[in-house]
């Protein structure tokens, strides 16, 4: 009895510290999905599901893909489940002598009304999310993104004093000048010199185009559901209605040149006040702007777990 209770109870305490360590680790893992909140999203290493949604349309995509995985899924196990049946039920060895059936009036109508019906359950949410998409309502904001190799531009329609600026991809040597060395905030490849600015809760018009004689390029914001061609000579619509405030992260996406892969796209939504003041400012002196309204809303680096209680 003695001999045995030793074992015993060295491999409870084993469990234990397994347990420890298991409830450790996804507490580490809670913590840094919560941190990550607190700069809104962006494309993360090793990352399968989609950004977490911030719009509106955003929030319609991410329904409509959960609802059809309950189509997908169950098709394509039962599709998996027949092959596995036929497969190993009718093989040469058990079957030597195969059936000649051609015709089965059951299974054709079933086979015929079960994919309409599927098709059906389908369409119809998915043409509501493209009419969502495509009607684009009362604007409060319109901004005109004009891309080139390899940069986008960015023209505030409307206002007393014109703002555009050029907005390109922050190089490495550039972050320490720009204060915008934290590297979870200001991601490599994704961080800008001059970010989009943009109040939470407004409606955005998206004004998009590429310059005259460049190439095709692609307005893409995976946060906020957008993804619209930039096409020369063409100018496209589309919109968005940011419900958090942060940092939002895109890329071009369609294939444009060697830099393809180094023009992103940054959206930094602020409050309304905020947004005020920094349009104000931006039109004579947009480098002071940048400065006051980073001062304004960015933490330091350290502070980011604690932060990501509070929202910003
Ligand atoms: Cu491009």
């Amino acid at each position: 009895m003695d001999s045995a209770s030793g074992p015993m109870e060295l491999g409870r305490l084993g469990r234990n510290v397994v347990i420890k360590r298991a409830s450790a680790a996804l507490t580490a893992l809670i913590c840094l999905f919560c941190a990550s909140t607190s700069f809104a999203d962006q494309p993360r290493p090793w990352q399968m599901d989609l950004q977490a949604a911030a719009s509106p349309i955003m929030h319609q995509i991410r329904w409509f893909e959960h609802y059809s995985l309950w189509f997908v899924v169950p098709v394509t196990l039962l599709v998996l489940a027949l092959l596995i049946v036929v497969g190993v039920k009718f093989r040469a060895s058990v079957h030597p002598v195969a059936s000649r059936t051609s015709h089965n009036t059951t299974i054709e109508i079933l086979w015929t009304i079960g994919p309409v019906l599927v098709l059906f359950f389908l369409a119809i949410p998915s043409f509501n999310l493209l009419n969502a998409q495509l009607q684009l309502p009362d604007a409060d904001i319109t901004v005109k993104a004009t891309a080139t190799q390899w940069q986008w531009n960015y023209e505030y329609e409307g206002g007393a004093t014109p703002v555009a600026f050029d907005s390109y991809m922050l190089k490495d040597q550039d972050r320490a000048g720009a204060g915008k060395a934290d590297l979870a905030r200001y991601p490599r490849l994704l961080a800008v010199d001059n970010e989009m600015v943009l109040p939470v809760g407004k409606t955005v018009r998206m004004l998009v185009t590429a310059a005259p004689t460049d190439v095709i390029h692609a307005f893409a914001m995976p946060a906020f559901g957008v993804k619209i061609d930039a096409v020369p000579g063409r100018l496209n619509e589309t919109w968005f209605k940011a419900d958090t405030e942060g940092m939002y992260y895109g890329q071009c996406s369609e294939l444009c040149g060697k830099d393809h892969s180094f023009m992103p796209i940054a959206i930094r939504i602020v409050s309304e006040e905020k947004y005020t003041a920094w349009l104000a400012q931006a039109a004579n002196d947009l480098p002071g702007a940048n400065k006051a309204l980073m001062a304004a809303t960015d933490r330091p680096a350290d502070n980011l777990a604690v932060a990501a209680n509070v929202s910003n």
